[in-house]
């Protein structure tokens, strides 16, 4: 393949969109669901399996790879491609949104943010730049701007300070993620859920230019409503003909609602965490597989679909196996899951491309109406 990085949009039906991103490491099919693998590993998969369940494309977290088992160490292992035995195309985010949710004492400055370790106290430092470094060395195929996500509900003065704040530093990652052909580097729309910053933000970024487009700082506690409100603008206000990424959405009906108003990709903890705590996503809504309903049930989790903990356990077994807290209960039900989130992206992609999305998604609200799960 070239090495080059592109984006062909091949079909729109309304605001939802449908193409292909094409990178040395493959292809990714548009609109696509990231499953999280944070520390070099998707949780209870082996990276085979995440590849049947049908993703193209995974995320890594630059701010766990850094403090363990650090950039260097990945580097000089031949990359997190390697490291980690997947060579689809890997996404990395750029740390700054981990660092504010996950670390402890922090410091945030015109140059970066300053913090400890969550795992042992130690003391870091990102900025555009060492982020850029770090993904770098990682390997990372599309690699996002270091920028600053306030909390909402905040002030508009202090969202615009913020913003602006990840304009420049969107500048900076620019200039220091330097010319990598076949590496992409995405910028991140910021302005929480004001149309004008918005439309400063997706301006400023676009003078910058860059090879894809994240719409951040949503999904952090506004409710779907007021994200939809958002997304009903915001996707608008990025370019046509590059994708556009919704970072950290969401559930079902989150994901669904942000490809119908122009989103091409998304990323969430959900499907691999709810995989772990027994919550099962299904055609028919929410199953959750410790409750004692379940202990009896001969039948599939969902007979309709195509991932072995359906095609071969009850779910008597696998409120079994939950409840005996056996590793199998995780990598069943993450498996599961992230096989309907993948059919989920596979039903829209062809619904776009045929112009029935409204039906499709007519249809996905009335599964889950039905009820009897
Ligand atoms: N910025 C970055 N990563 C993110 C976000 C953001 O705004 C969000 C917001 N939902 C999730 N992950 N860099
Ligand atoms: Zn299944």
């Amino acid at each position: 393949m070239k090495n080059t990085f592109s984006f062909e949009l091949q079909k729109t039906d309304g605001a939802a969109r449908t193409g292909v991103i094409r990178t040395p490491r493959g292809e990714v099919r548009t609109p696509a669901f990231m499953p999280v693998g944070t520390a070099a590993t998707v949780k209870a998969m082996m990276p085979e399996s995440v590849a049947e369940t049908g993703a193209d494309i995974l995320l890594g977290n630059t701010y766990h790879l850094m403090l363990r088992p650090t950039a260097e160490r990945i580097d000089r292992l031949g990359g997190l491609h390697r490291f980690m035995n997947w060579d689809r195309p890997i996404l990395t985010d750029s740390g700054g949104f981990q660092v504010m949710s996950l670390s402890g004492l922090r410091k945030l400055t015109e140059d970066g943010v300053t913090f400890k370790s969550h795992i042992d106290g130690s003391k870091h430092v990102l900025s555009p730049e060492t982020s850029m470094e770090i993904q770098r060395l990682l390997g990372s195929d599309i690699v996002m701007c270091f920028d600053e996500c306030p909390a909402l509900p905040a002030d508009k003065s202090r969202i615009a300070d913020s913003m602006r704040l990840s304009m420049r530093w969107a500048d900076r990652s620019r200039a220091a993620f330097g010319d990598r052909p076949g590496h992409a580097l995405f910028g991140i729309q910021q302005g929480g859920l004001e149309e004008d910053l918005r439309a400063e933000s997706a301006e400023a970024l676009q003078q910058i230019g860059f090879e894809g487009y994240a719409v951040g700082g949503l999904a952090v506690g506004e409710g779907q409503e007021a994200m939809f409100g958002c997304l009903d603008f915001a996707p608008g206000q990025l370019p046509v003909d590059k994708p556009r990424y919704l970072m950290g959405v969401g559930k079902p009906d989150d994901i669904v609602g942000a490809v119908k108003r122009g989103i091409d990709m998304m990323d969430c903890v959900l499907p691999s965490r709810s995989g772990r705590t027994g919550q099962v996503f299904t055609r028919h809504g929410v199953v959750n597989i410790k409750n004692a309903r379940h202990a009896d049930d001969p039948r599939p989790l969902d007979d309709t679909c195509r991932c072995p903990a359906c095609r071969n356990y009850s779910r008597a077994y696998l409120h079994h196996v939950f409840r005996s807290q056996e590793m199998i209960s995780g990598m069943l039900l993450t498996w599961h899951n992230l096989t309907y989130f993948q059919d989920i992206m596979q039903g829209m992609r062809a619904a776009i491309a045929a112009g029935t999305f409204d039906a499709w998604e007519a249809d996905f609200h009335a599964g889950r109406a039905a009820g009897d799960i």
